[in-house]
């Protein structure tokens, strides 16, 4: 009698290899169209924005602070006498971080209300930790009249860095309802 078993059993063997073909075909096809899935979700945010809709801020590792303008400031102290008795205040401004003395512009002379003040000594410079405390303060220096003499104009608390503010290019100082004061920057990331 004819033994047909070597036959089927080598049918089934082939059977079995296709099957086994076609599942690593398919699992080749899932794997590439995941691949390339992943390839097109993948957007290219541009600089400092994150997520799927790359509306996500990112926090810039420092800013840097490129000039500063004032535009203006209170006329007089006070109890409505001028800064000096004969001249403008002699303005400089101290830029602290975390109640720490960062920058110390240089001192313009004698100004008068209805000129830009321009500041660029000793810029540009970085800030590192842009979510820390900043404030600045604006002072008439009387140095001249011996040390420790300075008057005080003004002291506002700033905010480099917020994570909604869509990383403008001058920071204006609000809170000092008589100063008009900015910062020009850029941000690092
Ligand atoms: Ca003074
Ligand atoms: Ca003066």
């Amino acid at each position: 009698m004819r033994n047909i078993f070597p036959v089927r059993w080598n049918t089934f063997r082939l059977i079995a290899i296709k099957k086994k073909f076609k599942l690593m075909k398919k699992i080749m096809i899932v794997f590439v169209g995941s691949l390339f899935l992943l390839a097109c979700n993948k957007r290219d945010c541009k600089d400092g924005f994150l997520g799927d809709n790359c509306d996500m801020q990112q926090t810039p590792a420092s800013i840097t602070i490129n000039s500063a303008d004032l535009n203006d400031w209170p006329e007089t102290k006070d109890d409505g006498s001028g800064w000096d008795d004969t001249s403008g205040p002699d303005v400089y401004f101290r830029l602290l971080q975390n109640g720490t003395e960062i920058y110390a512009s240089d001192i313009k002379t004698d100004i008068t209300v209805g000129s830009v003040i321009s500041f660029t000594d000793g810029m540009p410079f970085n800030v590192l930790n842009v979510d820390d405390q900043f404030t600045i303060e604006f002072y008439d220096d009387d140095s001249a009249l011996g040390i420790g003499f300075q008057d005080l104009m003004g002291s506002f608390s700033i905010n480099l860095y917020s994570s909604d503010n869509g990383f403008p290019e001058e920071i204006i100082l609000s809170g000092g309802a008589d100063f008009d004061f900015k910062l020009h920057v850029d941000y690092n990331f």
